[in-house]
C-alpha cells in the first residue's frame, strides 16, 4: 500500500487528506483543515494565498511521509510572478467586481458565440480570459492558476495543469491546446502561461527548503487540479446515466460527456464544457450553491450552529418561497438574507422572516436549480437521468439531498463528501503504480470502500 497526500482547497476552506491505497484499499483521514478567509485592500477582495500556503504546509507536516502530493484548488484564479519568478502582489478573488471592465474589452473584440464555438466555456464574468484583459499595464512574466502556483512554491517546477487551464476561456477542449487565435484577438497573452501537463504527469520533487521545513521529501503529481475534475473523478457512479452535483460553495450540476457540445442552445443554457481527468468533459451549469446559506451564516452570526439551522429549517413548509439561485446579486459578498429577503419580495413571494425560513427558501431554491440543470443537461445531450450523485460539504445535508431527490424525482445516491480529495489521489495512486485502471476501476473502487447514503423522491 501507498499513501498520498491531497492539497484541496475550497472557496470556503482548504485540507490536507492522507490516503491509504492499494488495488482493494482507499482509506482518507483528515489531518488539517484550515479558513479560507478572503481580504479586501481597498477596493479588491483578495485570496489569502500565504495563509493557505502556510495551512498547506502545517497539514504535509503533520501528513507526514507520503509517496505523492497533489494540488487542487477552485479554478480561474492566477498568481502573477515577475521576471524572478516572485509573486507580483496577492491573487485577486473571483468574486472581486473589477472583472466587469475585463468582460466589456473582450465581448467588444470577440463575441461570445465566437468563445463558446472555441472554448465550449459557459460566460462567466471571471473566466480568466476577462480577468486577465482587465489586468492593465502588468509587468507579468508569468501567470500561474492557483494550484500550479502552490506547485511552483513547492517543486520549483511551472507548469499549467490541463483541467484547470480549460477554465481560463482560452484552451481548445477539442485539441486539449490553447485558442492561440481567440487569446490574440480577445487581447490576451497566453505565452503568460507555463507548458500544459495532463493529470498524472510528475510535477517534480520537493525543493529542499520545503523538505526540510515539513520534515520529509516527496514528489509532487499533476492531478485534476480544477477541484471540479477531480471532484467528478470521485463520483462513485456506475453508469453512463446518473448525473452529478459537486455540492459545495457552488453547485455544479451535469453530466459526464466524451466530446463537447457547442451548439447556441448550449450557449444559450449557459452550459460549460470543461476538461476532466482521462480526456473526459464535464457538461455543466454552475449553481451559485451552498455560497448563499455560507453568506447568511457570515451575516448572522458565525457561531451559530448549522445543524441546529438545518433541523429548524426541514420544519418550515415547502416551497413557499423560491428564488433564482443564479440571479446576479446573490454573486458577490453581502447582506445575503436581506438580498433573498428583497428577491423574495420581487417574485411577489413571501418573505422569509426568521432563520430557518431563509435557510429553507435557499434549500428549496438550491433543489429546484439543480432540477433545472439536470432537465436541461438530459435535454441537450440526448442522455437518459436516471440517478443523481451529490458529492462534496452538501453531501452532509440531508435536507438539501432530500429535497433534490424529491425535486427531480429521482434517487440521489449522498457521497463521499471528499470526493474532491479522493479523485486528487485515485489519479497520483495510478500514477504512481499503487492502483491500475480508468474511471470506472476508480469509481468502482469508491463503491466499494466509501460510505454512501441513499435517498428516494418522495
Ligand atoms: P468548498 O470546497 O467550496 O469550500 P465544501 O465542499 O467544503 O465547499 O462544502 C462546504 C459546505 O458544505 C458548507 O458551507 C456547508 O454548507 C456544507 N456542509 C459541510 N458539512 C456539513 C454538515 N455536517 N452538515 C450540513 N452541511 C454541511
Ligand atoms: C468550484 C469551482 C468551480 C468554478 C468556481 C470558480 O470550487 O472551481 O468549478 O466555476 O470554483
Amino acid at each position: 500500500m501507498k499513501s498520498f497526500a491531497a492539497v484541496d482547497l475550497g472557496a470556503s476552506s482548504g485540507r490536507v487528506m492522507v490516503g491509504k491505497v492499494g488495488p482493494r484499499t482507499l482509506d482518507l483521514t483528515e489531518v488539517h483543515r484550515f479558513a479560507n478567509r478572503p481580504v479586501r485592500v481597498g477596493a479588491t477582495l483578495h485570496w489569502d494565498i500565504l495563509a493557505l500556503y502556510r495551512g498547506i504546509l502545517d497539514g504535509l507536516r503533520v501528513a507526514g511521509p507520503v509517496d505523492g502530493i497533489g494540488i487542487d484548488s477552485w479554478a480561474v484564479d492566477y498568481g502573477l510572478l515577475d521576471a524572478r519568478g516572485a509573486l507580483i502582489g496577492n491573487p485577486v478573488h473571483y468574486r472581486d467586481e473589477r472583472t466587469a471592465r475585463g468582460v466589456a474589452e473582450v465581448l467588444a473584440k470577440v463575441p461570445h458565440e465566437v468563445l463558446y464555438a472555441e472554448t465550449g466555456i459557459q460566460f462567466q464574468s471571471f473566466n480568466t480570459v476577462f480577468q486577465l484583459a482587465a489586468e492593465r499595464g502588468t509587468r507579468a512574466k508569468q501567470a500561474l492558476l492557483i494550484p500550479d502556483l502552490i506547485g511552483y512554491w513547492l517543486t520549483g517546477v511551472a507548469g499549467t495543469e490541463l483541467t484547470n487551464a480549460s477554465t481560463t476561456g482560452l484552451l481548445d477542449p477539442r485539441t486539449g491546446a490553447w485558442s492561440r487565435g481567440l487569446a490574440d484577438a480577445a487581447g490576451v497573452d497566453v505565452n503568460l502561461f507555463p507548458p500544459l501537463r495532463r493529470p498524472g504527469e510528475e510535477l517534480g520533487p520537493l525543493v529542499p527548503e520545503v523538505c526540510a521545513e515539513i520534515g520529509f521529501g516527496s514528489t509532487v503529481y499533476n492531478v485534476g487540479s480544477h477541484d471540479t475534475a477531480s471532484a467528478v473523478a470521485g463520483v462513485p457512479a456506475g453508469s453512463g446515466h446518473a448525473a452529478y452535483v459537486c455540492a459545495g460553495t457552488w453547485s455544479l450540476v451535469g453530466l459526464e460527456l466524451d466530446a463537447p457540445i457547442r451548439s447556441e442552445a448550449s450557449r444559450r443554457a449557459n452550459f460549460t464544457n470543461e476538461v476532466g481527468v482521462d480526456g473526459t468533459i464535464r457538461y455543466l451549469r454552475n449553481v451559485t450553491g451552498l455560497w448563499l446559506l455560507q453568506e447568511c451564516q457570515r451575516v448572522w452570526d458565525a457561531s451559530l450552529d448549522l445543524e441546529t439551522l438545518l433541523r429548524e429549517a426541514a420544519e418550515v413548509p415547502a416551497r413557499r418561497s423560491v428564488v433564482d439561485a443564479n440571479d446576479p446579486r446573490f454573486m458577490p459578498l453581502g447582506d445575503m438574507p436581506a438580498r433573498i429577503a428583497r428577491a423574495c419580495e420581487d417574485a411577489g413571494q413571501p418573505v422569509p422572516r426568521t432563520h430557518a425560513e431563509t435557510v429553507r427558501c435557499i434549500l428549496d431554491s438550491l433543489a429546484e436549480a439543480h432540477r433545472r440543470a439536470i432537465d436541461d443537461a438530459a435535454r441537450l445531450s440526448g442522455r437518459r437521468v436516471d440517478e443523481i450523485h451529490i458529492v462534496g460539504g452538501g453531501a452532509n445535508n440531508e435536507l438539501l439531498c432530500q429535497l433534490t431527490a424529491d425535486a427531480c424525482g429521482l434517487p440521489v445516491v449522498a457521497g463521499p463528501v471528499e470526493a474532491t480529495a479522493l479523485g486528487n489521489i485515485l489519479v497520483q495512486a495510478r500514477a504512481a503504480g499503487a492502483f491500475e485502471g480508468g474511471l470506472a476501476e476508480m469509481r468502482a473502487l469508491l463503491r466499494a470502500t466509501q460510505p454512501l447514503r441513499r435517498y428516494a423522491p418522495k
